[in-house]
């Protein structure tokens, strides 16, 4: 990384500083920067440290009392693994660097204030400005804090797949928020690029831009890595990191390699995403990964593989079930990434000895995941829990789905306008409807309200294409999947689009699962079926006494409504 000296005293400038540098890649469109670019920097194993922006930021000490909020960044503990050690057999010292205890809950705070306050001293960003960023939330949150504390407007663009609570954090403190479908990085429609679309149409704004921005590296350069190897008097095997940016694993490998060259570097990569190395790991390309923060369709410009010793993939149910016993035996209240490096991390550290150590990152907090993955029937329903086979349920709950008496589906192409979409849908007697390539690829969901709110926001016309206002989560169900689990889909989501599998060959005779829509279940149709089959047995009566209390309540809602008909 070649550096510039905006003073002749201690700031070192990295050319590659910020995303809305003026002077652009060659190859690079005026409207975006691709988040994949090659990197410029320089920085090398053994290189002298006086060629290297590197280390020009010392580790502060705390001080007793805190000027506002951002001093709360770093420092944060290095806890003991103890029973989960001991239930994987592992002879070494399993260390968890709790990263929720940042002032904004996350890993991403030390590089959101590193960011700022080095685009601040490059005279980049001025008072009144603003910043926008695309993100999976966490560099939002701690952007969003920073800019509440030092008045900064913040916008923050990130895709439908992240959870609410998340948005919810952001819009408390004070940050406009952007939701973009869940596309590739480069589609017109990605976080990314409508992040830049927004930079170039709102004056003095700035991206950023954690996947370019060397200080993103940078803070866990000086910070992370130096406070690890301080927790540990200089002496760490293995530090196990996922990667979203790759950020915070690139800092750290970095300072380890130079100053404890021995310890270990394990990258790891959700199932899904085409990050690790050698990519032949990367089998599952299509996987849908629910973990948030991790995994990526391109590699980051900020993330140097050189310096990854191992890549590990991991997946969803270890991920999930790894946090909730983190949680649970160690009292960690961490987020899902954490389970993923932690159950990576298990397996990995099986090959150290007594004596030695192996550290593992814990990015962020469930705060950001209530409603998700720690809740039992979000994770039954995503398939990550199974029912408890123990419990006596109705004599519905095991019946497969295809039993249901389900209309053909009504369905729209992406083209097809507001307009059209309100007068159709009004016609037949229908709130919502999926939204279908001409392939038969299920494209997203509109709805009735989504479409109103829309225009009433002035985001839509009449004439607006409906793919515009699609939104992308919503449930899916199978043929095959029982009345139970969509009894639990349909106690949070008023609806869940019931999909087939087909498997599709192509000319070369290879072949690939698609997806098709072949209706769209909601309550009154379970109701129907439960209170058709059943006469009998009247609801609430005995069957239904192991079946949650708001199944049964919205079981009786139903009831009442399909009466009142
Ligand atoms: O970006 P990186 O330093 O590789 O950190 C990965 C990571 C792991 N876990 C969680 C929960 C995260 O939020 C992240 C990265 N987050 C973002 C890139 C973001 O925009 O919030």
């Amino acid at each position: 990384m070649a550096c510039v000296f905006t003073s002749n005293k201690t700031i070192r400038v990295c050319p590659f500083l910020n995303g809305d540098v003026e002077n652009p890649e060659p190859k690079t469109n005026t409207t975006w920067i691709h988040p994949n670019l090659p990197s410029k920097c320089t920085w090398k194993p053994g290189k002298s440290i006086s060629e290297s922006p590197h280390n020009c930021v010392p580790l502060p000490k705390e001080p007793k009392i805190l000027s506002n909020i951002l001093e709360k960044i770093g420092h944060t503990p290095l806890v003991r693994i103890n029973k989960i050690s001991k239930a994987y057999g592992l002879k070494c010292e399993l260390l968890a660097k709790c990263e929720y205890f940042n002032a904004g809950g996350s890993v991403k705070d030390r590089i959101t204030l590193r960011m700022l306050e080095d685009a601040e001293k490059a005279g980049i960003l001025k008072p009144g400005d603003t910043i926008i960023e695309p993100t999976s939330g966490n560099t939002g949150i701690g952007l969003a804090l920073a800019a509440a504390v030092k008045g900064y407007r913040c916008i923050i663009v990130m895709p439908e797949k992240m959870s609410m609570e998340k948005v919810d954090i952001l819009r408390a403190l004070g940050a406009e928020i952007v939701r973009t479908p869940c596309t590739r990085f480069d589609a017109p429609e990605s976080n990314v690029r409508v992040a830049w679309k927004l930079k170039n149409e709102i004056p003095n704004s700035h991206v950023l831009d954690q996947y370019r921005n060397a200080s993103n590296p940078l803070a866990h350069y000086d910070t992370t890595a130096e406070e690890i190897l301080e927790q540990c008097d200089g002496k760490v095997d293995m530090i196990v990191a996922g990667a979203g940016t790759g950020g915070t694993i690139t800092g750290i490998a970095r300072k380890m390699k130079e100053k404890c060259p021995e310890c270990k570097i394990v990258g790891v990569d959700p199932e899904g995403s085409i990050v690790a190395l050698p990519s032949s790991l990367n089998t599952a390309e299509d996987a849908t990964m629910e973990v948030e923060g991790i995994g990526h369709d391109f590699i980051p410009t900020v993330l140097d593989r050189a310096v990854i010793d191992q890549w590990c993939k991991s997946n969803d149910t270890d991920s999930f079930l790894m946090a909730r016993r983190l949680i649970r035996e160690e009292g960690l209240l961490c987020g899902g990434s954490a389970g993923s490096a932690m159950s990576v991390a298990v397996k990995a550290a099986k090959q150290l000895k007594e004596g030695q150590r192996c550290v593992v990152i814990l990015p962020d907090s469930v705060r950001n995941y209530m409603s998700k993955f720690l809740n039992d029937k979000w994770m039954i329903t995503n398939g990550f829990l199974k029912e408890d086979v123990q419990e006596h349920y109705p004599w519905w709950w095991n019946i497969k789905v295809q039993k249901l008496n389900l209309l053909a589906p009504l369905t729209l192409l992406p083209d097809v306008n507001c307009q059209k979409a309100i007068e159709i849908l009004r016609d037949k007697g229908y709130d919502q409807a999926p939204v279908v390539a001409e392939s038969g690829l299920i494209l997203g969901m509109v709805t009735l309200s989504n479409i109103l709110s829309s225009l009433l926001a002035g985001s839509a016309q009449f004439s607006t294409p409906v793919i515009k206002v699609i939104y992308q989560q919503f449930s899916k169900i199978s043929l095959d999947d029982t009345l139970g689990k969509l009894s639990h889909i349909l106690e949070n989501d008023h609806f869940a689009i019931v999909v087939h599998e087909l498997e599709q060959y192509n000319a070369d005779g290879s072949s690939f699962m698609k997806q098709m829509v072949f209706g769209v279940v909601t309550a009154v149709d379970l109701l129907s079926f439960v209170t058709r089959k059943n006469n009998s047995q009247k609801l609430n009566d005995g069957t239904l006494k192991s079946a949650s209390s708001e199944m049964k309540r919205s079981l009786a809602e139903c009831e009442k409504k399909t009466e009142d008909f």
